[in-house]
């Protein structure tokens, strides 16, 4: 190319898009002995065209593994597509068409776009999670789990639409109203299949100490809150003309004393049970308004409390005082056991309810605060245990430990464990998921389908309003699908018409991503322990619960079944911010969204990666009214022209350049390093920004473009540039004479002779004495200079323990120190 061509971000797109297509540069490669890295982004779900956000997550994934091949590893950096779903059955139904066309043509226009943007892919990986040969797996791993007893069914709550007469999914329920007709959404039992990742609790928790220091803390600590492991003790109450009695769970059995009545969860069994007759009719009017409720509306705070009394009355087993018992929504029936002591004076749900109720409030430990029963703020710190009989005097710890014995001694109480986990519940009433292998036969009950016989395929034939809600599945319409012989004793059968919630089959993609066509099992052990755990994850926080939560209990259920030797799946993982405009969170809704095929129309792939990853550290968010795609555009141009204007030739040996420029040169390829590894990308590229400029400055006013150390600045300019701006980088390299793929050109190592910063000489004196020499940088400041002088040994030692009256510092020369008379 010639000198006085204009550097066109559209024009080399087309010629290296196609170029790249040819040289296939990211295929992961088979065994080499190269180190291994897997950079793994969220893959996508098919909903139209990649959008904005989507081009900062990848940008920033791709930053990752781009640098991983040019310190000449082996990566592995795949893409598929999460490609089950609810949207795509809407649309079918809306257009009177079939899931998979909506589907399967969104991917296509995604991956044609992920084309352009040029992401580091190897594309021969790809999968979808909706093809047959992905779900017979996710199928097989059902099975593993059924046989392991951690797919079970039981009777489960859904939500109901009334008049739809159909179940929803929780995305279709909008603030408690059937998102198509606006109707109440009620609560239904149905018999439903789980995932007992409850067996796993502690292990999902005590596991994240392997991920301390390398996931962001925040994520670590949902985790931790959605999986809520509390301690405290199980207590049993008798109810009055009950034989069996009642446990309760509590956090604080140090207030036992202070329980001035209990409260059972309105929708539990036992609330029906216990309820007096003189009190049904309000209860079950009272249990009908609570059906209604989100288990998010019961435990707000906010809310006034509402309750009905039962009736009864339960015996405090410490001190056999007759306490009533009451029903509330604030109690849930899935946690603990569904019934509560109430310590109105230290909980402060507890206090509301009974200053609602007119219930009475007794202080059991003295914390120093006002009077919870006149002020209505419950005390809940520590202090020291009052009212209470044994344990009077005790400290909060010592209370809980002797109360637990003292409950044990009497059989009345054990110490106990609870979690807020609760069991996944993976069956969905939805047409365009992964069939539930199983089989009904009135004879041998549930009967899983034999592998040889998978996949289960979704039935054809249906389409359109064939696929819209019935009641039940839409499944269980396709008569000659669901009818099917029994795999065990040849009688009638049916299969089960229920299909797999879609974070069933994200919960193990990338194991398949390591043997992506392997036709004997959902992957190649082997090939999982060379690329397995991925070296690093990329992708939105809104996934930092239930994704990675279910991704790690797959990964726990694989370890014990002896397929994986690891137990947590991602060993770093990083959270892109969001990109928003204007201060808010772009979407459809505002009307603040920004086109993302327009803005690479209008400025190029280059430029809009640039400017995402210029725009601040990768985990915050990005204000697309703050970037400057003009500036990003204007660097580019800048590097293109230092790199045409270079005069010596390929090859040329850089060591008898100017050294000034290739200190700078060698500094930013250390920085880069560092800055690129802690995740700094934006530092990383202002750092290419400054040696583009000290190399233009040594073209025009410095040693010239022959120098040798101009074309070395140039060649570290593109390696860098090609993790950040890869079209731009390629096209740099041909001009410098290179061979494509810069993308695997490698980064040289920054030469340690390079490194070494001038020193000046700083003299010590002491009343105008020297007593010692410092090398110091030229550009220490004062204030280092100063603590430097001092901590040295030789002046401690000449100063001999006398005070100072006064420094004078004179960076970087000179340090003179006055001591007191
Ligand atoms: C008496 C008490 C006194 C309580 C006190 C707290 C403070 P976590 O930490 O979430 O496990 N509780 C128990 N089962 C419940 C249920 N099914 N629905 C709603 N609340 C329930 O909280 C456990 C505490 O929440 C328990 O300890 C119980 O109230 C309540 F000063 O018992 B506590
Ligand atoms: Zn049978």
């Amino acid at each position: 190319m010639s000198s006085d061509e204009q550097y066109d971000p559209r024009a080399i797109q087309d010629k290296w898009q196609a170029r790249w297509a040819e040289l296939d540069p990211f295929k992961a490669a088979s065994e080499d002995g190269r180190e291994h890295r897997y950079a793994l982004d969220m893959f996508p779900y098919p909903s139209g065209d990649l959008h904005m956000g989507h081009a900062e997550a990848y940008s920033i994934g791709d930053v990752v593994a781009r640098y991983w091949l040019q310190k000449g590893y082996n990566v592995l950096h795949p893409v598929g597509w999460d490609s089950f779903g609810l949207p795509a059955e809407n649309a079918a139904i809306k257009r009177d068409s079939h899931p998979a066309e909506w589907t399967y043509a969104n991917i296509e226009t995604q991956a044609a776009s992920f084309r352009r943007f040029a992401p580091s892919f190897d594309w021969s990986r790809r999968l979808h999670t909706s093809d047959p040969e992905y779900y017979r797996w996710t199928q097989w791993l059902f099975l593993r789990f059924y046989e392991r007893g951690l797919a079970y069914r039981k009777g489960g709550q859904v939500n109901w639409c009334p008049n739809d007469q159909t179940v929803l999914a929780n995305e279709q329920v909008v603030g408690g109203h059937c998102e198509r007709c606006g109707a109440l959404v009620q609560k239904r039992v149905l018999t439903q299949w789980y995932f007992k990742i409850t067996e796993y609790a502690d292990r999902l928790l005590d596991d994240m100490a392997q991920l301390e220091g390398k996931w962001p803390e925040r994520v670590l600590l949902m985790q931790r809150n959605w999986i809520g492991r509390s301690t405290g003790a199980d207590v049993s109450f008798v109810i009055e003309g009950r034989d069996e009695p009642v446990t309760v769970y509590t956090t604080r059995p140090d207030t036992l004393y202070g329980a001035t009545f209990m409260v059972v969860a309105a929708d539990a069994a036992l609330a029906d049970e216990i309820c007096a007759p003189e009190q049904r009719a309000a209860f079950e009017a009272y249990r009908d308004e609570v059906a209604r409720e989100s288990d998010i509306e019961r435990l707000s705070t906010e809310r006034e409390k509402t309750g009905v009394f039962l009736g009864r009355y339960a015996v405090n087993p410490v001190n056999g005082e007759r306490i009533p018992v009451w029903t509330s929504d604030y109690v849930l029936a899935e946690y603990g056991h569904g019934a509560i002591m109430a310590v109105p004076a230290h909980d402060q749900r507890d206090l509301d309810f009974a200053h609602k109720f007119g219930l009475p409030v007794r202080v059991v430990v003295e914390t120093g605060q006002a009077d919870p029963a006149e002020t209505g703020v419950a005390t809940a710190g520590e202090g020291r245990v009052v009212n209470s009989g044994p344990i009077d005097g005790l400290a909060k710890a010592d209370a809980i430990a002797r109360i637990t014995e003292i409950l044990e001694g009497k059989g009345l109480g054990r110490a106990a464990v609870n979690f807020r986990l609760r069991d996944w519940l993976v069956s969905r009433q939805r047409f365009w998921g992964c069939p539930i292998p199983i089989i009904h036969c009135e004879a041998c009950g549930e009967v899983p389908v034999p592998d040889d016989q998978l996949p289960v395929r979704l039935p054809d034939g249906l389409r359109g309003a064939d696929l819209a809600p019935k009641g039940t599945s839409p499944l269980a319409a396709a008569e000659s699908w669901v009818n099917v012989e029994c795999p065990k004793c040849s009688g009638p059968a049916r299969r089960d018409s229920d299909t797999m919630d879609t974070f069933v089959d994200s919960s193990w993609y990338y194991f398949r991503y390591c043997s992506p066509g392997y036709t004997d099992g959902p992957f190649d052990v082997e090939a999982v322990r060379k690329w397995m755990p991925v070296d690093q994850y990329t992708g939105g926080v809104e996934h930092a619960i239930l994704h990675l939560l279910y991704s790690r209990f797959f990964t726990k259920v694989l370890h014990d079944m002896g397929m994986v030797d690891f137990t947590e799946p991602f060993d770093r993982m990083l959270n892109q911010g969001q990109v928003i405009l204007d201060g808010k969170a772009m979407s459809k809704t505002l009307g603040n969204m920004v086109d993302l095929g327009q803005q690479i129309a209008e400025h190029g792939v280059d430029v809009v990666r640039l400017a995402m990853l210029f725009s601040g550290p990768p985990e915050d968010d990005i204000d697309w009214a703050d970037v400057s795609p003009h500036g990003m555009a204007k660097f580019l141009s800048r590097v293109h022209r230092v790199v045409e204007d270079v005069a010596s030739p390929p090859g040329t040996d850089p060591s008898r350049g100017s050294v000034d420029l290739r200190r700078v040169t060698h500094r930013t390829l250390a920085d880069a390093t560092t800055l690129i590894e802690s995740q700094r990308f934006n530092v990383a590229i202002s750092r290419v920004m400054e040696l583009q400029k000290a190399t233009r400055a040594a073209i025009d006013s410095g040693p010239g473009a022959a120098d040798p150390a101009v074309r070395e600045a140039a060649e570290v300019i593109t390696v860098l540039l090609s993790l950040f701006a890869p079209y731009t980088a390629e096209e740099a390299w041909e001009i410098l004479g290179r061979t494509a793929p810069v993308a695997t050109a490698g980064l040289p190592a920054a030469d340690p002779a390079l490194l070494v910063r001038e020193s000046v000489t700083c003299v010590v004196q002491i009343a105008g004495k020297v007593r010692d020499r410092l090398e110091v940088a030229p550009d220490i400041s004062e204030t280092d200079l100063e603590s430097l002088a001092l901590a040295s040994p030789k002046i401690v030692e000449a100063l001999g323990g006398a005070g100072i009256r006064k420094i004078i510092v004179r960076a970087p020369k000179i340090v003179n120190i006055v001591p007191q008379p």
